[in-house]
């Protein structure tokens, strides 16, 4: 007799946090993970059974993993395995993995993610990944599914007869529309904790409206690559009203790298926000040359609160040498029109591109006592596996380790041109300092106090600080 299988697939996100004891701790943030929860909501409405653990959401540490997931899934039977990485996150799933596959020996394991899409090869070295699946996981997942014949599926990787093997590339999906909503119901949103200072309503939550970006930053890891595709804003408003009416959420964090590529799009949206009976706070991130004063407003106008720019330096030439095609004079419109349409801005600034100087740190930090962002968010940069600086690095031999633990911004990964790594640390810190222990931010924000939640906000705020006396850490990009 065939064992009984409930699912088809178990889809695994491993934690990724502060270790216990450390002050991190008190401004955590968690969500759900969009991608594993889209393929998921996907196979679900194609007739399949998947279920979700995400271990990040439910803080659920890699010691605890092994016997949570028997109690869970011990019963249950279950076809494959997957599991979703980043590269901070790939050694914890590596070791998760390799606990379970020597309990369920004959359950096929997926890797998915930001890591196994840069590294496939590196992934499947390990012994147990069987199939790792690269870019785009939901069609893809949903014909491994179906079938045995891997050689027929696009893009994967796999091993046969010891051998690598990488198909062609998956077809990107260009309607986002076609994808179900996302099934909320699969994860325990109700333990979904936003970073402080990006929200003003709870309960919070994130949102994808859009995947790739047609910007080619030499930092940045593109999981699905250049093509931009998007939900539309009838799309995006269906979800919202889910996540409104049936899981109560009152702010949503949009984490598309760059929510404003197409005004028409982000227009049409908050005229249907508007006229609706919906209000919610939102955040989004955008590039600095996608600033239009009169959507800023009906933006404001919508709920949006706090937009992070991706500023990197205010330095011409850093700003080449990056990819980023901003300039300066970018900049000072962005938060100069943001500031008229009384929206937030945090901005994200990185030290350590190529080109820095001390003396270029010293005026980013000047530039942005000037031109006085609400928030900032400062990050050493990291050569991520799946960027240029990353591939640029291997080749010229300026990576110093490929301990993927090390790659969050505390640890030198790359050797920077003329700035030793321990001065970096000092600038970070620095800027820090500089930005948020001066009279004009303290003032500004004790003036601002007109709810117990900004007093708590303003309470995280100070904790946060302390810690970056004792370590760096790397940001989002967008
Ligand atoms: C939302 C987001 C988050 C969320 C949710 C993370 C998560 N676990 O999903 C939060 C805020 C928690 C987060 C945290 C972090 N993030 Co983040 N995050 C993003 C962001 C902006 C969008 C990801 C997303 O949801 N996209 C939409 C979905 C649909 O795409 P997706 O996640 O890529 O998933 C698709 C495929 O990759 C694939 N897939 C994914 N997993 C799996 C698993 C299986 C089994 C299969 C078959 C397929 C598959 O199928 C999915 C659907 O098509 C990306 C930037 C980007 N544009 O990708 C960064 C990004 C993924 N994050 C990044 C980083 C560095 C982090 C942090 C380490 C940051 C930090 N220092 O705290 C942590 C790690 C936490 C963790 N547990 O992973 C990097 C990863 C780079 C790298 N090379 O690893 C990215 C690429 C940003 C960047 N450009 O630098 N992040
Ligand atoms: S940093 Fe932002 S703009 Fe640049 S490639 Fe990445 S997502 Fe696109």
């Amino acid at each position: 007799m065939t064992e009984k299988k409930q699912y088809d697939i178990i889809l695994i996100t491993p934690y990724y946090g502060a270790k216990d004891g450390f002050i991190w701790k008190a401004i955590e943030y968690r969500f759900q993970s969009p991608g594993i929860l889209s393929i998921a909501s996907y196979l679900n409405s194609c007739g399949f059974k998947a279920s979700i653990f995400d271990c990040n959401l439910e803080q659920i540490t890699e010691s605890q993993f092994a016997e949570k997931f028997e109690k869970r899934y011990g019963n249950s039977g279950f076809r494959y395995l997957g599991f979703s990485a980043a590269t901070q996150t790939i050694n914890s799933a590596y070791r998760m993995a390799n606990s379970l596959k020597q309990k369920y020996k004959n359950i096929p394991i997926i890797f998915g993610g930001a890591h196994p899409t840069a590294l496939p090869k590196d992934v499947l070295e390990n012994g147990f990944t069987d199939i790792v699946v690269i870019g785009e996981g939901e069609i893809t997942t949903k014909n491994i599914l179906e079938s045995d014949n891997l050689e027929a599926i696009n893009g994967i990787a796999y091993k046969k007869n010891g051998k690598v093997i990488i198909n062609k590339e998956n077809c990107r999906i260009t309607n986002l529309d076609d994808l179900p909503i996302n099934d909320y119901s699969l994860v325990p949103m109700e333990l979904c904790k936003p970073l402080i200072g990006s929200y003003e309503k709870l309960p919070a939550t994130i949102m994808i409206t859009a995947r790739g970006c047609p910007g080619r930053c030499t930092f940045c890891s593109r999981v699905v690559g250049n093509q931009l595709s998007v939900q539309s804003p009838q799309r995006i408003f269906d979800e919202i009203k889910t996540l409104y009416y049936d899981f109560k959420i009152r702010q949503i964090i949009f984490y598309d790298d760059t929510f404003i590529s197409d005004r028409k799009r982000i227009e049409e949206f908050c005229e249907l926000l508007i006229n609706s009976d919906i209000k919610i706070s939102w955040t989004c991130s955008s590039r600095v040359d996608k600033v239009f004063p009169d959507l800023l407003s009906k933006m404001k106008k919508a709920g949006c609160h706090q937009i992070m720019y991706g500023i990197e330096s205010f330095n011409e030439q850093v700003l080449k040498n990056i990819n980023k095609k901003t300039r300066p004079s970018d900049i000072y419109f962005a938060i100069s029109e943001t500031k008229k349409a009384k929206i937030e801005i945090r901005a994200a600034i990185m030290l350590g591109n190529l080109g820095d100087t001390i003396e270029i740190l010293e005026d980013n930090i000047k530039q942005l006592k000037k031109t006085k962002p609400d928030l900032i968010q400062v990050a050493i940069t990291t050569p991520l596996p799946g960027s240029q600086l990353f591939t640029n690095g291997l080749s010229n031999g300026s990576i110093k380790t490929f301990d993927w633990d090390k790659y969050e911004g505390s640890d030198e990964i790359i050797r920077h041109e003329t700035i030793p790594f321990a001065t970096l640390q000092k600038y970070y810190k620095k800027t820090y300092m500089k930005f948020y222990l001066r009279p004009y931010f303290i003032c500004k924000t004790i003036f601002s106090i007109n709810s117990f939640l900004k007093i708590k906000l303003i309470f995280s705020g100070i904790i946060s600080i302390v810690p970056i006396v004792f370590r760096s850490s790397q940001k989002k990009t967008n």
